[in-house]
């Protein structure tokens, strides 16, 4: 079927979210100037989109507001694609708690979507993750429920309507971080990043508005695979960004729906890995590649010596001509100690 409704509204999403003074548990919608300047909504979550640090030492009752929104949005150059997200963006935004938490969530779908939405959270521990309780027609709210945050990790959460596979793949998919008591070691940087992947009737690289292909994702044949939403996002504007000396940590998930990844940054080595986003197990240590799989996160630390653009994939690398990188600039002086490039050489005759 050919859908054909622009959505532009990027109207303030209600986001308000009590954290007992502590700041926001849910990450900023922010729309885009260059995109709203094109006329297309700009769905990329930014990576540094994230609420910072927990620094209480006590649980607290934190309110989670989401609102399911259907737009047509950017997924390439010349290319668009009606999407289905949480709060306007892909992925929906990250919920940031702390263990023992209480969390009260109440979700309610936008008067122009055309589909049911619902949430169902990993981290709960509950029937349906909270997908029952969130249940919305186009224009209502959910009844909405509350669960406590009985285990730290970092926690997929997505829609969870039948068919579950095609809410997901049109961008239904967010994190909940649930810290651990205590929190994760500082590091200097923070960033949010999730793959998924989408199936078009047009085969990748066609220009307009594509049409979804219910057969493709049944078969598990994308055409698009996607950082944030949409081919190459995060790159130029939202590329993550650093200086040398810096450490980051990337919060890594798999909405997917079907593929999973083998998160590689290239010309850098993970010095920390929370694998499958334990955060109560030990680390591993220096790790070239981590396999995330659909609704799976791992959590990683990386010390960055070298200034350069490093191209964050998946090393199932066909996936990168199908629109999947995104670039880690590190800027700062060179370090010819750990990294030099030779001169060229005199030609020899
Ligand atoms: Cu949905």
């Amino acid at each position: 079927m050919k859908r054909n409704t622009l959505v532009t509204t990027t109207s303030a999403l209600a986001l308000a979210i009590a954290l007992g003074g502590f700041g926001s548990a849910v990450a900023e919608d922010k729309a885009p100037e260059s995109a709203q300047a094109a006329g297309v909504a700009d769905i990329v979550r930014a990576p540094t989109d994230l609420p910072p640090a927990i620094d209480r030492t006590e649980p607290e009752t934190v309110k989670v507001e989401l609102e399911t929104i259907e737009k047509v949005g950017q997924l390439d150059d010349g290319t668009t694609y009606r999407y289905w997200t949480f709060n306007g963006q892909v992925p929906g935004p990250m919920v940031r708690v702390r263990v023992g938490d209480t969390v009260e969530v109440s979700m309610k779908n936008d008067e122009n979507s055309w589909m049911p939405h619902n949430v169902d959270f990993h981290a709960v521990t509950g029937p349906h993750g909270g997908g029952a309780a969130t249940m919305a027609d186009p224009g209502k709210d959910s009844n909405g429920f509350s669960f406590k945050a009985l285990k730290p990790g970092l926690y997929v959460y997505h829609c969870a309507v039948p068919s579950v596979a095609h809410h997901i793949s049109n961008g239904m998919y967010g994190m909940i971080l649930v810290e651990p008591e205590g929190g994760l070691p500082e590091v200097d940087r923070e960033f949010y990043v999730m793959q998924g992947e989408l199936y078009t009737e047009e085969p990748f690289g066609t220009k307009g508005e594509l049409m979804e292909s219910y057969e493709k994702l049944s078969a598990e044949q994308p055409e698009y695979y996607v950082f944030n939403g949409a081919a190459e996002a995060l790159t130029g504007e939202k590329a993550l960004k650093a200086e040398v000396g810096e450490s980051i940590r990337i919060f890594f998930g798999v909405g997917g729906p079907n593929k999973t990844s083998s998160f590689h940054v290239i010309g850098e080595i993970f010095d920390t890995v929370y694998s499958n986003a334990s955060l109560t197990s030990e680390p591993l240590m220096d790790v070239q590649t981590i396999s995330v799989p659909p609704g799976g996160a791992s959590v990683v630390d990386l010390e960055l010596e070298v200034p350069g653009t490093y191209v964050l994939v998946d090393h199932a690398l066909s996936r990168a001509e199908r629109g999947l990188a995104g670039h880690l600039v590190v800027e700062g002086p060179e370090n010819p100690e750990i990294f030099q490039e030779h001169e060229a050489k005199e030609p020899t005759s």
